[in-house]
């Protein structure tokens, strides 16, 4: 793959070319691979890199003096480098590398939260959050007396209601974590504005990146935020490893999270002292194989380009609503535009679960159930939706082989109802 310039169109078939996975049948038909939002695939050169690191250059960071040490040590931290430029970061040292959004939240809750979090104080978020990003701070509201409150989302999930973002900001609000990109409902939010009045507040924000890095650039610097979470796995990284990214000044100031090897300055028996950020907040021996692997996959979708992957997954986008739009048993959630490439739908009275049951014996795996999303799914009346999610080697071939499939799934029901 050479650099192109970001104006021209995506070749998807040479992109598609680069994943090894998805060249296979399931139940003797094409793979159709349209459950991105939960994890996306790998091309070949990030397994490569995976492998690569296993068998030359494995051994423990920031401990040897010995060649591989100094060598994985090397590897690991020019891995954060990259990552760290790839969403805008002005310091690697700013980037935490974690297992996930997941880990990057429970961190930002259990070491700011705890050290910074007390009782009557308020931490906001809102009715879309994925539960990674509600169960930590209903933990540290238990822990704290602390109050969650919750701004509305607009009919259908088509975005936050702002004015009950400004309703609810007070001096007592400490933080307002919020998802950049909705997992079930693609709504973009808009992050910068909602970071900035944040802080007019006094507040600090937190945004869950995990569906915006993989699918849009991502600077966190221009977002303003405190706090930015993401997942390695969906952004053609391996599972098990992810970044949190905190604003320099206040990864220094916060207590250290998880106690162990790597994150000490000098340990006596009653007391240690503290490594410099960011080995502070990475206790134990970190996972520097994906690191580094998901160092190649940051210049994999560089070398792509973050801003052709938007368009081309926006025209995706597009052209399934607009053959979604055909059905009118199907009802779309969401915002019709300015979204991401995130797809929850219902078709009729046919359980989400069986027309995913019935899409896949077509090739087709889409996603079914409450996305992690319960709250939001109550919002909806709905205690399940169909989501289809897409990623830069997706095809309008593969949106009409989803659409034949729920042409099938009416047959095998006799009727979508509705
Ligand atoms: N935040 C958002 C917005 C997400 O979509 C997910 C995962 C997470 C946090 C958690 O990420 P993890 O890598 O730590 O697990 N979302 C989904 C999904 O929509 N379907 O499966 C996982």
């Amino acid at each position: 793959m050479t650099t192109v310039s970001t104006r021209e169109p995506i070749d998807v078939e040479e992109i598609r070319a680069d994943f090894p996975i998805l060249d296979q049948e399931v139940h003797g038909q094409p793979l159709v691979y349209l459950d991105n939002a939960a994890s996306s695939q790998r091309p070949e050169r990030v397994i490569e890199a995976l492998s690569r690191y296993y068998r030359r250059d494995h051994a423990n960071v920031h401990r040897g003096a010995h060649a591989l040490s100094v060598r994985a040590t090397d590897a690991y931290e020019a891995a954060r480098t990259t990552v760290a430029e790839h969403i805008g970061a002005d310091d690697a040292s700013e980037l935490v590398f974690v297992r996930g959004t997941t880990e990057a939240i429970n961190l930002v809750a259990g070491a700011w939260g705890g050290a910074s979090v007390g009782e009557g104080d308020e931490i906001l978020l809102t009715k879309m959050e994925h539960h990674s990003n509600l169960v930590p701070w209903q933990l540290l509201a238990e822990r704290t007396g602390a109050r969650l409150r919750f701004v509305d989302v607009q009919p259908e999930g088509a975005g936050l209601v702002m004015e009950d973002y400004e309703r609810l900001l007070s001096e007592r609000t400490r933080l307002v974590a919020v998802t950049h990109v909705s997992n079930t409902m693609g709504a973009v939010n808009p992050v910068a504005e909602i970071a900035d009045r944040a802080h007019d507040a006094g507040a600090l924000c937190l945004v869950d990146g995990a569906q915006a890095v993989p699918h849009m650039p991502v600077d966190v610097e221009e977002i303003g935020c405190d706090f930015y979470a993401f997942s390695g796995h969906k952004m053609c990284g391996p599972t098990g490893i992810g970044g949190l990214w905190v604003r320099g000044d206040l990864l220094e100031q916060m207590p250290p999270w998880q106690g162990g090897g790597e994150m000490i300055n000098r340990v006596e028996l009653e007391s240690s002292t503290w490594a410099e950020v960011p080995q502070k907040f990475e206790a134990g021996t970190p996972n520097i194989g994906g690191a580094v692997a998901l160092a190649e996959a940051v210049r994999y979708l560089e070398e792509v380009g973050m801003d052709r992957i938007r368009r081309h997954e926006d025209e995706l986008t597009s052209y399934a609503m607009e053959r979604l739009d055909e059905f009118p048993e199907v009802t779309v959630y969401g915002p019709r535009e300015e979204r991401a490439a995130v797809l929850s739908f219902a078709y009729g009275d046919i359980h989400p679960h069986d027309l995913a049951t019935i899409l896949d014996r077509t090739g087709v795996a889409i996603r079914a159930g409450h996305h992690c999303n319960q709250p939001l799914m109550d919002e909806l009346g709905v205690t399940a939706t169909a989501r289809a999610s897409f990623a830069l080697y997706n095809t309008r071939d593969e949106v009409d082989a989803l659409i034949e499939g729920l042409d099938f799934a009416a047959d095998v029901f006799g009727g979508a109802g509705g």
